[in-house]
């Protein structure tokens, strides 16, 4: 053995005695990271690097593998949450609109035009809602680590260039597994039905829908330009944040040292995935054919006052106090 070898042999050995001293159970071979999109797009990115990070500073203790396609809940982006709780998943990047069924207030993110700025994003994400918003995420049963980012969501469809809701009358819209967005796209006077990713493409792809609403790295990744998406809007309504999160159990599984690096792994992992999620696409998607509609700011307030309602009853639902302190960081970052 070289010397070298030798060392690092110490370092491993040290490692398992200050585990078992700990109490902690066994470690898994390894632990099922659950996420919608793979490594194709930022979201899946953002996990793989997460994972890298977290077996090469862990000297491989903990091994992560990533099952994109949410296939630890067959699909059903909306059951995620249950099942980490559970511990069916142990890890997730997961997005805040799909964890929404169980943990009502991160319904805030998609109250439509709550912000249409990556500063409005981050003042809420880094700030006070933030923390308050992982408290609760933490009370109903999982560790949140890290914010990342699936961006601001755009609406495309296969019909005409959209700049006010009267473009949208009647159109069928792919909508994601809130109420939210049903009482959102209703209000925009258009025809909204909800289905999961999985099933979205493909009801696209046969015109069962006219469009959907997703960040333009998902479009791009997705080839949504073949699946007949010929317009973008690109409106900033709501920006969908991910978090990266630990089941209860498996976190407390982990010795005191190795919760710190998986912690600091997402941190910094979440910090590049933001980075590579927020890279500009207009350009990449005006060069394949698709017309892109940039709101002029008149436009982008007919929508918001259309919406209106629906931000007002969903405030009262989400809690207006979390609203209220959410509104006060946008305020404060212009
Ligand atoms: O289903 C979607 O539209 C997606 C991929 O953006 C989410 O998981 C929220």
């Amino acid at each position: 053995m070289t010397l070298l070898k030798k060392f690092k042999f110490a370092v491993a050995a040290s490692a398992v005695a200050m585990t078992s001293m700990a109490g902690a159970q066994d470690y898994k071979d390894e632990y099922k990271l659950s996420l919608v999109v793979g490594t194709a797009f930022p979201w899946g990115q953002g996990a793989e690097i997460w994972a890298d990070m977290v077996r090469e500073r862990t000297d491989g203790r903990i091994n992560i593998k990533l099952y994109p396609g949410v296939s630890l809940v067959q699909g059903d982006q909306t059951r995620e949450f249950s099942a980490l709780r559970q511990g069916v998943i142990d890890m997730a990047v997961g997005s805040t609109i799909n964890w929404s069924p169980q943990i009502q207030e991160l319904n805030v993110f998609s109250l439509p035009f709550l912000t249409t700025t990556f500063a409005g994003t981050d003042a809420i994400t880094q700030g006070e809602v933030g923390k308050k918003l992982f408290e609760i995420i933490e009370q109903k049963g999982a560790i949140p680590l890290a914010w990342g980012e699936n961006g601001f969501r755009q609406l495309s469809n296969s019909k005409r260039i959209i700049d006010s809701p009267e473009n949208l009358k009647g159109m069928k819209i792919r909508v994601v597994g809130s109420p939210l967005f049903i009482d959102t796209f209703t209000a925009l006077g258009a025809n909204p039905t909800q289905m999961s990713w999985a099933d979205a493409q493909p009801a696209l792809a046969s015109g069962a829908v006219d469009g959907q609403e997703n960040p333009l790295s998902i479009f791009v990744a997705a080839k949504m330009q073949n699946l007949e998406q010929k317009y973008i809007t690109r409106w900033n309504y709501m920006n969908d944040p991910l978090v990266f999160v630990v089941n209860k159990d498996v976190w407390a599984s982990w010795s005191e040292d190795d919760q710190k690096i998986v912690r600091q792994s997402a941190i910094d992992a979440a910090a590049k995935q933001i980075e590579i999620a927020r890279k500009p696409l207009v350009e990449d998607i005006v060069e394949m054919g698709v017309g892109v509609t940039e709101l002029t700011e008149e436009q982008t307030a007919t929508f918001a006052e259309v919406t209106k309602p629906v931000y007002n009853k969903w405030k009262g639902r989400i809690g207006a106090e979390l609203v209220d302190q959410a509104e006060r960081a946008v305020a404060g970052a212009k």
